[in-house]
């Protein structure tokens, strides 16, 4: 084994050199993966963990060869569409070619040797995500903060709790396991934070006490720091924290399916019939009105909006819309699919979510609604949908 990579960077440019024979030990070749919209959250995680986990078998006689390989789950073209997670990785020295894709995965699930298993820990999700279910064969660890699916029961760590961020729970289990261990929590420290600051919006929305402790820690660390260079301004935690945001909200130029694929998530809801309700759920950084005037207006764009649900063979397609104004929160929910469908499961949602019609016809399979309840968030939308949805058929 060769020597201790100290940093992060060092770490992945570490992985990278080797051969997928080397990294699969004793027939098992082990990743970490978050959830398919690979935000900062899933991808800060990703990373963090692989990491840590590296440091710790470090220190442990048996396990010096167990490598865990971080992967983003999407095509690495993607990565471009999250300018925000790129801001961060630049500012890291964490360069694209260091990092691992759905592309990467496929290529080493080949080149593993024949009858040896994948073994994945999960980050910011609780169950395989859809497109790798053919590739991992077994879960071994869970942190995450999303709705408790009470699968891979056998699962250690097995850490599912609500928290604004799951890379604070990443952080804090690092922290606790690793001791503080400084120059490490440094590290990860500087990664981490933009993820928390981003999910809670500055500590202003959807903190928990998780988010807190690892916050505070973060800080401490951070004001450790020999020197400016070092923290690289990370201190001010403030204007990190606008700098990423302007880029997460920053989507000019970027075609209708780059907006509709940069922070997606695709399901299948199952009923009592055999084939379930394939939806898929767009989140989106700015107004429907804004994105009808950059893109050719409502008709243009609803067309494209039908291409991306017939590529991606969908039912039913979701546009999930949030920004901000004066220091309000506002949200539009976009629905699009069968007439009949669509009236059942907005009937049984339109309470809870509190949503006002202003364009679109239920009819016409298209129907778009301010949602009043500005709290619910994806994370709360799907579920909302899935029930009704089990309720009907
Ligand atoms: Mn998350």
């Amino acid at each position: 084994m060769s020597s201790l990579k100290k940093s992060i960077p060092e770490f992945l440019a570490h992985l990278k050199s080797l051969p997928t024979s080397v990294t699969a030990s004793n027939n098992v070749l082990t990743i970490c993966v978050g959830n398919e919209s690979a935000d900062m959250d899933s991808i800060a995680s990703a990373i963090t963990f692989s990491y840590c986990q590296y440091i710790y078998n470090q220190s442990s006689d048996s396990d010096k060869d167990n490598l865990t390989i971080p992967i983003i789950d999407v095509p690495r073209e993607d990565l471009s569409l999250r300018r925000d997670v790129k801001y961060v990785l630049e500012k890291l020295n964490i360069k694209e070619e260091m990092l691992f894709f759905i592309e990467d995965l496929k290529d080493m699930r080949e080149h593993i040797p024949h009858g040896a298993k994948l073994n994945s820990y999960l980050v910011d999700n609780n169950d395989i995500p859809k497109n790798l279910k053919n590739y991992i064969n077994n879960v071994v660890g869970i942190i995450d903060h999303h709705f408790d699916l009470k699968k891979h029961l056998d699962a250690e760590p097995r850490i599912v709790r609500v928290s604004g961020s799951c890379s604070s729970l990443v952080f804090n289990y690092w922290y606790e396991k690793l001791q503080g261990n400084h120059e490490v929590m440094m590290n990860i420290a500087r990664l981490l934070m933009g993820a928390i600051l981003i999910d809670t919006s500055n500590m202003e929305r959807k903190v928990e006490s998780s988010d807190r402790l690892a916050i505070k820690r973060c800080q401490e660390i951070l004001n450790l720091a020999a020197d400016e260079a070092t923290a690289q301004g990370l201190q001010d935690s403030d204007l990190f924290y606008k700098e990423m945001k302007s880029r997460k909200n920053d989507i000019k130029g970027f075609s209708v399916s780059d907006i509709l694929k940069k922070d997606y998530k695709q399901f299948n809801f199952q009923g009592k019939g055999p084939k379930g309700l394939e939806i898929g759920f767009s989140s989106i950084v700015k107004q429907i009105s804004w994105l009808f005037n950059k893109h050719d207006g409502e008709a243009q764009f609803i067309k494209q909006c039908r291409n991306f649900q017939s590529g991606r063979g969908l039912d039913v397609l979701v546009l999930l819309t949030s920004w901000r104004k004066a220091g309000e929160s506002h949200r539009e929910l976009v629905i699009l699919g069968d007439p009949k469908v669509l009236r059942e499961l907005v009937e049984r949602v339109s309470d809870k979510l509190e949503l006002q019609i202003f364009g679109g016809h239920l009819d016409q399979g298209v129907a778009m609604y301010k949602q009043l309840n500005v709290e619910a968030t994806r994370k709360q939308v799907v579920p909302y949908l899935e029930k009704a949805y089990s309720e009907v058929y």
